[in-house]
């Protein structure tokens, strides 16, 4: 009889780790994910004598996929996302002409490729819930009711500018009426500052969505951490989007993090992870509006991670040489606007080609005058310089926007006083 080999220690405890466990020993956790193709390829970094490069491997010959069909947006809802998306391209592009006209102060970032993240995302915010944007959304500004103009003369710097020509492109918001906190440029900061401002809503007695973003590059930074955290354990209505665009700067996603996809850090941080095609409007729009909705409810923060590609370099100044010139060719073909309209004119049959041409006529006259307005419209007088930076008129009141509720001992209910913080 053949004698029954002795198995070495080290083969022995390989079996051991490969049989699978017990119940008891393991946990599942679920990230949905709803796109219709998960592309998987990788970037390496290749090192030829004093320069680097990057190298792309994977399947870049797939098909494009379809849109999916939004469980929630009506026909004339998709007309007006396609619409913001349109707008939001058409600035960029005229943005990019007044820059080299020398007619911008200081440099141009680009949302190229992302307009569905932002456009669709901020769609799904009603009224009385808030906006965080980064630098790449400006078509969230734009659907939050800023217009083309309002951006265009900030980039400028005009009197007329939000910012009456004092600070940079992106850096304005308006909390008076559209509820838009001012993008703050290290990278992370708006997390805590939106969880704040969701804390302060429910001190008043509201349950409101309070939406930002955060790139596949600042997500590693600590206080997107501890924002998250925060927001998690407070059970805060945030609504993060993570706009994994897989470059930050020339640093590909590939070395900047190890998990697989982003939308896994929600678990850690006990809070549902989403995944969608960030190309993709409808998948956009639908992440967006289910996660508004637990907001409101006081169900806590949702993290979604929108998939795509920065199409152009960080900002005006970079020529994006670094890109492995495949990627971009893949994702050019999975263009967010094509695809929409595609969708709505021969796939939905809701927009004729003759209506589609009218409605991207309408859009190029609207940007047009706000260009013509913005171009001649005057600079600031230097005296203008220092105002706005002190409060001028003595104190003043800043009213809490919901009426400042007062925790009574023992309930544990609000009651509305007529308080209001005052600033000295
Ligand atoms: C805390 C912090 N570190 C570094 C920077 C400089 N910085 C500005 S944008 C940027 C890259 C951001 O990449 P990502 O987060 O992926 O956003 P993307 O530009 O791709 O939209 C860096 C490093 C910063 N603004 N804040
Ligand atoms: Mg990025």
């Amino acid at each position: 009889m053949a004698k029954k080999k002795r198995q070495k220690p080290a083969q022995a405890a390989a079996r051991r780790s490969a049989a699978p466990l017990s119940n008891r020993n393991q946990r599942s956790y679920t990230i949905a994910d709803h796109r219709l193709e998960m592309p998987e390829f990788s970037l390496r970094q290749v090192r030829v004598g004093d320069s680097v490069r990057y190298e792309v491997k994977g399947d870049l010959s797939a098909p494009v996929p379809p849109i999916r069909d939004s469980k929630y947006l009506s026909k004339k809802q998709c007309i007006e996302i396609y619409r913001w998306m349109l707008l939001n391209r058409k600035m960029e592009t005229a943005l990019e002409n007044l820059y080299k006209q020398g007619k911008v102060v200081g440099g141009v970032y680009f949302g190229l490729g992302q307009e569905a993240c932002s456009c669709a995302s901020a769609y799904a915010l009603h009224k009385e819930d808030w906006l965080g944007p980064m630098i790449r959304n400006q078509g969230s500004l734009l659907v939050r009711g800023f217009s083309a103009r309002d951006i265009m003369m900030q980039y400028m710097a005009k009197a007329g500018s939000p910012t009456k020509g004092r600070d940079a492109s992106s850096h304005f918001g308006d909390i008076q009426s559209r509820n838009v906190v001012a993008p703050i440029s290290t990278l992370g900061d708006l997390i805590p500052v939106l969880a704040g401002v969701a804390l302060g809503a429910r001190l008043q007695g509201h349950s409101i969505a309070v939406m930002t973003y955060i790139g596949d590059g600042g997500q590693s930074t600590g206080v997107t951490y501890e924002g998250i955290n925060f927001a998690a354990v407070q059970n805060l209505g945030l609504v993060l989007f993570v706009e994994n665009n897989l470059w930050g700067y020339s640093t590909p996603a590939d070395m900047q993090f190890r998990v697989k996809d982003l939308a896994e850090r929600a678990i850690a941080y006990g809070i549902p992870g989403v995944i969608v095609d960030g190309t993709d409007a409808c998948q956009i729009y639908d992440a967006a509006h289910e996660a508004c909705e637990r907001a409101r409810r006081g169900e806590g923060p949702t993290l979604i991670e929108a998939k795509m590609m920065r199409m152009k370099g960080h900002a005006i100044h970079d020529a994006a040489d670094y890109v492995p010139k495949p990627l971009f060719e893949y994702w050019r073909k999975r263009d967010c606007i094509t695809r929409f309209e595609n969708y709505l004119v021969n796939i939905k049959k809701w927009l004729t080609s003759r209506e589609n041409a009218a409605l991207i006529s309408e859009v190029e006259r609207v940007l047009d005058e706000d260009r013509e307005f913005a171009v001649n419209s005057p600079m600031p007088t230097p005296e203008s310089a220092a105002g706005g930076v002190h409060c001028e008129d003595g104190c003043h009141q800043i009213k809490p926007k919901y009426g400042v509720p007062k925790v009574s001992a023992g309930t544990g209910k609000f009651k509305q006083t007529e308080a209001a913080v005052h600033f000295r």
